[in-house]
């Protein structure tokens, strides 16, 4: 190669590694630990992908692999003591209400597991590694590691498929034959690795029968009764070009290939939340080998092409340009992250932590599959922190939050499907427990759908487990699906029923309080005590202010939805006045929102849980049209304090950004933008991403991630009022940017959104369904008619630019 073109080359090559610095994660070494490790996924299959030249490690997921099978969760004990604990809170004797609390509890629910581990080792003597790179590439979904070892150019593209349902490793090298490595594999979980044929290792494994919460610290926490639990099975295959493949005992060894695509699919015996995975269960020998089989009737090409066809149609829906600072995007993720936190200017990198946001629900949510739980679908270890389960007092909600507005509707589905399955099981725990109609769930859920309080029949604190509240928060994702997509068949035939059912429990659980309000009793604000005058911390009152707000929210769109699909008048009308009724929201001695029915102080003033501000953000009950509780939620915010956890601090950028400050909001974008290397369980401050940029709670939780994209959204747009109100939380940092594809509630999506100096310069708005537009960015406003199909255009004072311009 001449000079010239060698330059040329080099330029071009170097242009590549940073053309799309808000797209990609770029690392110079490989990960030594897993919270350094690149996620891929495909919805229900994933690993996390380590990167090393000599020993890569391929951690595997499969996120139907669950611990313990269908079990009655109901504690018929529970209808008794109801009625002591209200006389008992109605006393005033909050202590013993707490005590008697624990007696309605039922066993804590199951864990998520993993599958194991893929190693590939290759020589040791291949030479010393230069020129290494790991980038992962968020435009199209693979992550791809090079580096040039013994006077060669190695490359390995690793993705993960939805349409193929396999993740396919590309090995390739500058020069032939160089390819050799031998596979092996292992398992925390009870396992056996064997070889099939010449090209496939196989891991065959089970799940525990049971798995205590990892925080119960019992050593007897891991149980396999009989036989053990879920059966599963990850089966490798070796397609060499060139070169020799030999298996043998529990590896498959390659030998001087020009080139090796391996393919890994993995399957469970899961077969629905109420069949024994031990006794009703899929066999997952033939759907992990019918997966590889029709993976290696594809080429590789076809198989990467299928790939980013399936991905790029969700994730290239947005793209966000919030400005660039090429001082910091030359760097490498991990040292733009610590720069970042020296407080150098890099408007890129919350843009880039957005899309990861998307990429990673891309990867662990997928029509068809189950729902992304606690970490997403990612996961090493056998008794994962808080069982990996869909805890549902915040955790499992936030991670839906970016779902519509950041344009992946797709990807919420899976959860409708678990809020199903709560709605049925439900439905016997509301009678069983409380003898209510409709259906009621409590903390926790699992893949077996645990709709039962937790707590191991009185080991557990009233304060998270006995809390029946989260029907009525997660029938507001079926809400925001409607809203957001207008699909008045989804709300007729899925949403409707589940709501209707919710409210149903609702109806009956609350009681009046005597002076003509409706309350919740038992009642608690999640995870955070309040004090009595005598210094004791107590978890249960009632008519706690999250209680009401979710309520109220319920109760709300249920009326709006009889309203607009013209059924069940009559019901509508017994909520109306049940809504009218809710003991009211109070403002307490320090301006703030009350979190409790009275004006008792909180077991600790900057607790991590914000559920009394639920109704500013994601709900929409605390607003400016109510001054007064809207400046106390403000007032409860500023008093909570910054510093939290990872998912805190991601709430609290939806909050400010509802309180239009945008400084505050971007205040919080920076901490949760804070690198943590600990994997310690935090609950209080510390909270921020890994260099992965996983979110850390600590540990890794995934709910910050999408409690982020979402956060970054509502700085940018947002839609609860009514109208499209655009830059609500512009921060000085992102002056100029532009954004596309986000969208509002009405079946609006933004084509393009462009501002400058800190104002809006254009708007383009696609209306999906037709019918009135109303848009506002700072004082000016715009409303207009639209067509289903239609695209208008706005200039930055909103005046109505001609069509195409
Ligand atoms: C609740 C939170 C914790 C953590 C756990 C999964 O207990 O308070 O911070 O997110 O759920």
């Amino acid at each position: 190669m001449k000079t010239g073109t060698l330059l040329l080359a080099l330029c071009l090559a170097s242009l590549s590694a940073s053309a799309s610095p808000d797209t990609e994660l770029r690392y110079t070494a490989p990960a030594a630990h897993w919270t350094e490790a690149l996620p891929v996924g495909n919805g229900r299959l994933g690993a996390m992908v380590f990167g090393d030249p000599v020993h890569e490690r391929l951690q595997l997921n499969e996120d139907s692999l669950w611990s313990g099978g269908p079990s009655d969760t109901n504690n018929p004990g529970a209808r008794e003591v109801l009625p002591k604990v209200r006389a008992a809170v109605f006393a005033g004797n909050y202590a013993e209400a707490d005590r008697l609390c624990t007696q309605m509890q039922g066993p804590f629910n199951e864990s998520y597991q993993t599958v194991g581990s893929l190693w590939l080792s290759f020589p040791e003597d291949q030479g010393p590694v230069s020129g290494y790179e790991r980038v992962l590439d968020l435009e199209t979904g693979v992550l791809r590691i090079t580096y040039s070892a013994g006077g060669a150019r190695y490359t390995r593209e690793v993705f993960c498929s939805n349409p193929d349902q396999v993740i396919v490793v590309r090995f390739t090298c500058d020069h032939p034959g160089r390819i050799t490595f031998t596979a092996s594999a292992d398992s925390p979980e009870r396992h056996a690795v064997s070889t099939d044929g010449e090209a496939s290792l196989l891991l065959r494994g089970t799940a525990p029968s049971h798995a205590d919460p990892d925080y119960l610290n019992n050593p007897k926490g891991i149980r396999y009764d009989g036989d053990g639990g879920m059966r599963f099975t990850a089966r490798a295959r070796v397609v060499p070009e060139g070169g020799r493949v030999k298996a043998g005992g529990a590896t498959v060894a390659v030998q001087g290939a020009d080139s090796v695509t391996l393919l890994i699919a993995a399957a469970t015996s899961y077969n629905g939340p109420d069949r024994s995975p031990v006794t009703q269960g899929r066999d997952p020998e033939p759907l992990a080998k019918g997966a590889v089989d029709a993976a290696e009737a594809r080429s590789y090409e076809a198989l990467l092409r299928r790939h980013e066809s399936d991905y790029q149609a969700l994730f290239g829906r947005v793209h966000m340009d919030l400005g660039h600072d090429p001082e910091a995007e030359a760097l490498p993720t991990d040292a733009r992250l610590a720069r970042f936190n020296e407080g150098k200017a890099d408007p890129g990198l919350p843009a880039l932590l957005f899309q990861f946001g998307r990429y990673l629900l891309i990867s662990s949510s997928r029509p068809g599959g189950l729902p992304a739980n606690l970490q997403g679908l990612w996961n090493d270890s056998t008794e994962p922190p808080w069982s990996c389960n869909w805890t549902l007092n915040i955790n499992t909600e936030m991670n839906y939050w970016p779902s519509e507005v950041a344009n992946l509707a797709e990807c919420h589905e899976p959860l409708f499907d678990l809020i199903d399955t709560l709605a049925a099981h439900g439905r016997k725990t509301a009678s069983i427990n409380y003898g209510a109609h409709g259906w009621v769930a409590h903390h926790n859920a699992d893949l077996w759908g645990q709709t039962g309080t937790v707590g191991n029949y009185g080991h557990g604190d009233p304060v998270w487990a006995n809390w029946p509240m989260s029907g009525a928060w997660l029938c507001r994702d079926l809400w925001e699906h409607y809203a957001f997509g207008g699909d008045t068949a989804f709300l007729r035939d899925r949403a409707w029923p589940v709501m209707k059912g919710s409210a149903e429990f609702y109806l009956d659980w609350l009681i009046d309080d005597g002076k003509g309000h409706l309350v919740t009793c038992p009642s608690v604000s999640p995870e955070e005590g309040f004090r009595l005058p005598d210094g004791r911390r107590i978890a249960v009152s009632m008519a706690s202010s999250m209680d009401m707000e979710l309520i109220w929210d319920l109760f709300t769109h249920c009326i709006d939805a009889s309203r607009i699909l013209g059924v069940d008048a009559g019901f509508a009308a017994r909520l109306e006045d049940a809504r009218a009724r809710l003991y009211p929201l109070h403002v307490g001695s320090r301006g703030q929102l009350q979190e409790w029915f009275q004006d008792t102080p909180e077991e600790d003033v900057h607790h991590r849980h914000l559920s009394h501000l639920v109704g500013v953000y994601p709900g929409s009950e605390i607003t400016p049209a109510t001054p007064e509780t809207f400046a106390a939620a403000r007032r409860s915010l500023e008093i909570r304090g910054d510093d939290s956890t990872g998912w805190s601090l991601a709430w609290k950028i939806s909050l400010w950004a509802r309180f239009r400050d945008g400084q505050h909001a971007f205040a919080l974008v920076k901490d949760l933008l804070h690198p943590v290397s600990t994997t310690s369980i935090g609950y209080g401050p510390g909270g921020g991403v890994y260099v992965n940029l996983l979110d850390a709670c600590p540990p890794f939780q995934i709910d910050g991630n999408f409690g982020f994209t979402a956060g970054v959204s509502e700085m940018l747009l947002q839609s609860h009022l009514g109208s499209i109100d655009l830059l609500p939380a512009l921060p000085r940092e992102w002056p100029r940017g532009k954004v596309s594809g986000l969208r509002a509630r009405g079946g609006f999506e933004l084509t393009d959104l462009e501002w400058s100096e800190g104002r809006l310069a254009r708007v383009g708005v696609r209306s999906t369904l037709g019918g009135p537009l109303v848009i506002r960015s700072g004082d000016a406003r715009a409303a207009a008619d639209t067509r289903p199909g239609e695209i208008l255009v706005f200039d930055g004072e909103l005046r109505r630019l001609p069509q195409g311009s």
